[in-house]
């Protein structure tokens, strides 16, 4: 069974909408792996966005990743990196398709809700910075 990582931002923790993400994950059929909240510190924030290093949002996006708790979680399921990421809907929230969590949750761009591996590499990389 293939595993991705999903991180429920702080904007959606602030809302409370932890359970009502998690819930729609389960009830597609996915299962919790592993589960942690953190406050991302600076220099965990700049390596798991190192990829983003250099780009113009890099700065504000770390500033709103490390502004609160976050929930990380592991999912397990078949297709779960493709399935997810079509779960969670486009990076800009005002145009992710409703539907989606983003889709259904937010108007964001930065603050977006969610973030969820998009390969495999990723899914390696970003699970080794966080659990
Ligand atoms: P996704 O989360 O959909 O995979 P990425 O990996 O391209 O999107 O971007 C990582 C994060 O950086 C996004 N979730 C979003 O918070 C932020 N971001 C991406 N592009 C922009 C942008 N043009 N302006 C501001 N923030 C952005």
């Amino acid at each position: 069974m293939e595993r991705t990582l999903i991180v429920i931002k702080p904007d959606a923790v602030k809302r409370g909408l932890v359970g009502t993400i998690l819930s729609r994950f389960e009830l597609k059929g996915f299962k919790i792996i592993e589960l942690k909240m953190i406050t991302p510190s600076r220099e965990l924030a700049e390596r798991f966005y190192i990829i983003h290093k250099g780009k113009p949002f890099f700065n504000d996006l770390l500033d709103f990743i490390t502004s609160g708790p976050v929930v990380a979680a592991i999912l397990e399921g078949r297709n779960a990196i493709e399935t997810v990421r079509l779960m969670i809907g486009s990076t800009d929230s005002s145009k992710a398709q409703a539907g989606s969590i983003r889709g259904d949750f937010g108007l964001g761009l930065t603050d977006n809700i969610i973030h969820a591996s998009d390969s495999l590499e990723s899914f390696n990389r970003e699970s080794a910075v966080i659990f």
